[in-house]
Formats: structure tokens, sequence, C-alpha cells
């Protein structure tokens, strides 16, 4: 049996939802309460040191981490495979879920973070403010949280999400160039699955327009992605209509704040164009 632990909207936990449902995988699902804390409860942090979802149990073995839980299901279960065969081709497909792992993730939450979350942190009470930002001892994700927390869109993490998203939009445009359907071959990989739910994200918070008004590829691939049975089920259908309605009244707020970042970004590096 999978046991899969996963948080409301969470955006790491989409991918793996995609992948369980591209190899139809049946599993059963263990929601945790972020906004109550429930993330660092000494029985949960037995399972995920850091004190964040998704974990994975099969038959006794923990996984954790988003990518490796994916790789992890792919191999367990060849059927409906979701790498490329060649090590090349495996190599090409981990450069962007390293991507994602390095920079995208940390990068939509600290755009979702400085849109959205940072005013649902205002309704906790500040002794749950304050066990967030001690997070399991991480001195990086509390100078994040503090940051964003306090200033926003001007806080230079989200500069810095704002420049990583125009790089990774950029590098996708010119996988894209050699006309084949998706990132590193004609079939869907977990290197597009990796990118899926960021770029989700991004639409949801109506900002995907910022980086791909001019990068008609990525564009066409969103639209190839978004139709999906797969993204469908792993994303909108998990959304309540409130959670969507949020999201875009949140980001729309931050929208021209966003493309000011991004205008700065290509004015302070004239060579990304
Ligand atoms: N690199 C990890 C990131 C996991 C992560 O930060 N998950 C978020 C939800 S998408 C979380 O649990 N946050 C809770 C917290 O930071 O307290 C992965 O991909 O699994």
């Amino acid at each position: 049996m999978i046991e899969l632990y996963t948080a409301r909207n969470s955006i790491c936990t989409q991918k793996v939802f995609i992948t369980l449902d591209e190899k139809a995988l049946p599993y059963e699902m263990r929601v945790v309460n972020l906004f109550t804390n429930e993330q660092y409860l000494p029985e949960y942090l037995k399972i995920n040191p850091k004190g964040v979802v998704p974990s994975l149990i099969r038959d006794g073995e923990i996984v954790v981490e988003s990518t490796l839980i994916c790789e992890y299901l792919d191999e367990n279960f060849p059927e409906r495979p979701l790498m490329p065969k060649s090590p090349h081709g495996r190599a090409r497909s981990r450069l962007w879920s390293k991507l994602v792992d390095e920079h995208i993730f940390e990068a939509t939450r600290e755009i979702s973070f400085s849109a959205h979350f940072r005013y649902k942190m205002r309704t906790m009470t500040e002794e749950q403010r304050q066990i967030r930002y001690a997070n399991v001892g991480d001195p990086e994700r509390r100078a994040r949280f503090m940051s964003t927390f306090e200033r926003g869109v001007e806080s230079p993490y989200v500069f810095q999400a704002v420049a990583h998203f125009e790089k990774a939009f950029k590098q996708m445009e010119e996988a894209l160039a050699g006309g084949s359907q998706w990132l590193v071959s004609e079939a869907y990989t977990l290197a597009d699955i990796n990118m899926v739910p960021y770029i989700a994200r991004m639409e949801y918070l109506t900002l995907l327009d910022v980086w791909t008004a001019d990068r008609p590829r990525v564009r066409d691939w969103w639209a190839r992605a978004k139709a999906r049975p797969s993204t469908v089920e792993a994303i909108p259908n998990r959304l309540t209509s409130d959670e969507i309605g949020e999201m875009r009244e949140y980001g729309a707020a931050i929208h021209d704040d966003v493309a000011r970042l991004r205008a700065d970004y290509l004015r302070m590096f004239p060579s990304r164009h």
C-alpha cells in the first residue's frame, strides 16, 4: 500500500499526484495541516525530519522529497515509464528536477507567500508564527520567511524568485525550439511533470503572462500539459473555487510589481534577453 502525506494546495505534492495518476497507481492520502503546524508534531518529524510534505510510505519504506518520491515510484513501477531510457536522456531530465529543487520551488514559494500566504499568516497567533520561524532549525528558511512576511514583494527573495522564473522560462523556450512536444523528448517525462505545478501556480496567481507573453513555445507546451487528465486531476480538481479565487485575487494585486521586478532584472542583466 502507498500512503501519501500531503497538505491542501501543496505544490510539491502536485507532481507526486501527477506521477501517481500517469502511472495509474492507487494510494491513500494523509492530510497534514500546515496552518496549525501539524508538520512539526514529533510523530510527523519521525517520517519527515524537515517537517514538510510530501512524504510517502510504501510497505514500511519511507521516502521524502517530491523529486525522489516521483523517481522512486517510476523505478518501482516500470509500467508507463516517466523517465527517458538512455542515461543521457535521464541526465537531461534530471536537469529540470534539479532546477525546480534548487530554484523554482523556492521562487514559487516566495512569490505565493508574498502575494497570499503572507496575509494568511497574519491570522496565525504570534506563538504559531514563532513556531514556523523556528522551523526545525533551518536559518535559511527562517530568513526567507521573515523577510517575505515583513516586506512582501519588496523582499530581495522575491526579486531573486522573479529572476529564477525568467531564466527557467528562457531555458524552456530554448529546449522546445527543436520542435519536440515535451522538454526532453517526444514522450511526457518527469522533466515536464516537475515544471507543471509551478507554472500552474503562476497561472492561478495571474502572473504567467509576465514571463510567457513573448514565449509562444512555452505557452503551447503549457496548453498541452494542462489539458492532460493527470494535471486536471492533480491540480484544479483538488482545489475549491474559494482557493482558486483567493490565488487570483492576491496574485492580481502583485502583478504589476512582479512585471516591474522582471523589467529591473532584464535591465540589470541585458545579456539575458
Ligand atoms: N524539497 C521539498 C520541499 C517540501 C516543502 O517545503 N513542502 C511545503 C509544502 S509544498 C511544506 O511542507 N511547507 C511547510 C513548512 O515549510 O512549514 C520537496 O520537494 O518535497
